[in-house]
C-alpha cells in the first residue's frame, strides 16, 4: 500500500485507429495509386515507407493525416476505450492520454480533444497531455506503440510497453522490453506489477 500508480497511454495506434483509418482515406483520395497493406507496413513513420514505394507518395501520405477531419474520425481499437476507463476507476489509479500532435496544428490538436470528449466523455479531457517530447512526462508506465522512445530526458521515469500494431508485430525487441498485444491481453497484470 502506499503510492499511486500512474499510467501514461499513447492515443495514435493504441486507442485511436491511426493506420487503418489513414489506409481507408489515402484509397479514397488516391484510388489509382499503389498503396501499403496493414499486413506490410514496417517501421513506425507511415511517410517514409510510401516514399521507398514511390517518391511522391511521401507528400500524398502527409496530405491525408494533415487533412481536417482525419484525427476526429478515426474509429477506436477494440477495447481500448473501456480499458482506459476501467483504469480510471481502479483504486491509487492515475491514467493519462500522452500524445504528440503532428506539427501540421491546424486541425491535430483541436480534434484530439474533441475525439476524448466523444470517446471517453468531457471528464477525461483533464487527463491529456499533448506533449512532442514524451520522456519529460513521469509516469510508471507508457503503453505506447512508438518502438524507440527518445527526447531529451535521458533516463525516462516510466517502464514503456510496446504496444503490439501492424508496423512493429515483426520487430524483435530487447527481452526486457515488454509487450501488450492488445487491449485483451493483460494489461492488468502489468499495471499491478508496477505497484508497491
Ligand atoms: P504518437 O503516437 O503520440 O507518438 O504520435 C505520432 C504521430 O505521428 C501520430 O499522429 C502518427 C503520426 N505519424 C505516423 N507516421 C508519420 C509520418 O511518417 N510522419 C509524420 N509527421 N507523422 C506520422
Amino acid at each position: 500500500a502506499g503510492k499511486r500508480l500512474r499510467v501514461l497511454v499513447d492515443m495514435d495506434g493504441v486507442l485511436a485507429d491511426f493506420e487503418g483509418g489513414f489506409l481507408k482515406k489515402y484509397r479514397a483520395r488516391y484510388p489509382d495509386e499503389p498503396f501499403i497493406t496493414l499486413d506490410d507496413r514496417r517501421g513506425f513513420w507511415v511517410s517514409l515507407q510510401y516514399g521507398q514505394l514511390r517518391s511522391d507518395l511521401s507528400e500524398k501520405a502527409i496530405s491525408i493525416w494533415e487533412s481536417k477531419g482525419f484525427f476526429i474520425d478515426l474509429d477506436p481499437l477494440p477495447g481500448g476505450v473501456e480499458a482506459v476507463k476501467e483504469m480510471a476507476r481502479m483504486d491509487d489509479t492515475d491514467v493519462f492520454i500522452c500524445t504528440s500532435p503532428i506539427k501540421h496544428y491546424k486541425h491535430c490538436p483541436y480534434e484530439k480533444y474533441a475525439w476524448v470528449e466523444k470517446h471517453l466523455g468531457c471528464d477525461f479531457l483533464e487527463q491529456v497531455i499533448l506533449t512532442r517530447d514524451k520522456t519529460l512526462i513521469a509516469g510508471d508506465l507508457l503503453i505506447d506503440d512508438k518502438p524507440d522512445i527518445q527526447g531529451v530526458e535521458p533516463t525516462p521515469a516510466w517502464e514503456h510497453i510496446l504496444f503490439t500494431a501492424c508496423h512493429n508485430k515483426h520487430l524483435s525487441v530487447s527481452p526486457s522490453q515488454r509487450r501488450l498485444l492488445s487491449w485483451s491481453d493483460d494489461w492488468r497484470g502489468i499495471l499491478d506489477s508496477k505497484r508497491k
